[in-house]
């Protein structure tokens, strides 16, 4: 029987760390994650792939921390993995500019931390996957691929540029596998609520159910490229897979302003947004990326990384799990359960 490849995750908990955790499991991966220490669980998105660690569970998690550079370094001596993937990071832009020290220092130092841990503990044999951003072109103009020059414009996108080059000059100074991931904005069901497209949905679908009226945006101009979430987990494994370490921009090729994305959702649910978007100058950003529109012709021709879910489909799937959650948040309600819970967003 093939031995099983050992991956290490940080940022397991969140959005693409659940879908990545899934795949590798699936292809027969020992999955191992990072988790920060919180007074409340945190791990809702992978709990259903929690088994009994005394049982032989093939996911395995460890309490450690981007700001923590002792316990990481502990953990990857402890783990041995042939593949890390680094997702972790304080991930919501908006935030970044009220909390821009503690991104730079989760997002660039975290990544800077993990890159001399792996230098430390085995220089060649790991292979490391960073989580760039499309958020580092800013305000270059579209479309933008690997060759586009970045333009950050918010503490996490310049937080972001300085992990990409470092991890690019690890990779020429040591000889290190690390490669950059620059993906554009992908969103699914398990999105964090106070993200563009999962706000929209969740409170379109609250609305429908009379849970709630009005849902509060900022600048519904701006422009994404936005794709599925469970699609661009695969392009980071295959960018592990290569013979020779590079950088890969992962997109759709189309983009959509928000004011596309709100009108969708509203539509399916046959509600009108006139009735109840409204702006709030809360969710402006100091600094805003207008338009983000990817060129991933070298992730096609290079990895043979195509999209699967579309626009419209990602539309559906993300209003029909969230139509769900109302349902039994509404259920419960009418059970007496409890009071409707204000989940007015705060970014
Ligand atoms: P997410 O849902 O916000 O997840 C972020 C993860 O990082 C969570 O597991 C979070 O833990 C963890 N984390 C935050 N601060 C940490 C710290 N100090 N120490 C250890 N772990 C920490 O983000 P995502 O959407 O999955 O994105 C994954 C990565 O891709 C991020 O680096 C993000 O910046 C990058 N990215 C995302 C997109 C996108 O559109 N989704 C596009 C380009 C790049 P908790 O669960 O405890 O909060
Ligand atoms: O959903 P967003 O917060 O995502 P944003 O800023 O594009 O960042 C996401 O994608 C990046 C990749 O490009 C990732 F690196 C990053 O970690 C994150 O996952 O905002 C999307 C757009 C922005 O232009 C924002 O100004 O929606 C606009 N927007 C308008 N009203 C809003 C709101 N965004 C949020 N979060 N909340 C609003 O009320």
């Amino acid at each position: 029987m093939p031995v099983a490849k050992v991956a290490l995750l940080t940022g397991i908990t969140g959005q693409d760390g659940s879908y990545l955790a899934e795949y590798l499991l699936a292809l027969g991966y020992e999955v191992h994650g990072v988790v920060r220490r919180s007074s409340l669980f945190n791990t809702q998105r992978i709990d259903h792939m929690y088994e009994d660690p005394h049982e032989g569970s093939a996911m395995r998690l460890h309490f450690g921390d981007l700001t923590d550079g002792v316990t990481l370094r502990r953990i990857l001596e402890a783990v041995g993995p042939e593949e890390v993937y680094h997702l972790g990071a304080q991930s919501h832009v908006r935030v970044s500019f009220d909390m821009p020290e503690y991104t730079v220092e989760s997002v660039a130092l975290g990544t800077l931390r993990l890159l001399e841990a792996i230098r430390d503990v085995d220089r060649t044999g790991i292979r490391f996957y960073q989580a760039g951003s499309s958020e580092m072109f800013g305000a270059a103009p579209p479309p933008q691929s690997e060759r586009t020059p970045f333009y950050p414009r918010s503490p996490y996108a310049c937080a972001k540029v300085f992990a990409h080059h470092q991890v690019v000059n690890y990779r020429e100074a040591y000889g290190m596998f690390a490669v950059n991931g620059i993906l554009f904005n992908h969103e699914s069901p398990r999105r964090g609520e106070t993200f563009l497209t999962r706000k929209a949905t969740r409170a379109a679908t609250r609305i429908k159910l009379g849970l709630q009226f009005t849902l509060y945006l900022g600048n519904t101009r701006a422009k994404r490229d936005w794709g599925y979430a469970g699609d661009y987990v695969r392009a980071m494994h295959l960018m592990l897979q290569q013979d020779q370490p590079e950088d890969f921009v992962i997109a759709t090729g189309s983009t959509h302003s928000v004011q596309e994305w709100v009108h969708a959702v509203f539509d399916r649910l046959g509600l009108d947004p006139a009735d109840h978007v409204r702006e709030d100058p809360r969710y402006f950003r100091p600094t805003e990326v207008d338009v983000l529109l990817g060129d991933a012709s070298k992730a096609r021709e290079r990895l043979g990384w195509v999209p699967v879910v579309g626009f419209d489909e990602l539309v559906d799937m993300m209003v029909t799990s969230d139509l769900r959650l109302a349902e039994r948040e509404r259920l419960l309600l009418e059970a007496g359960h409890r009071e409707p819970p204000a989940i007015e967003s705060r970014a």
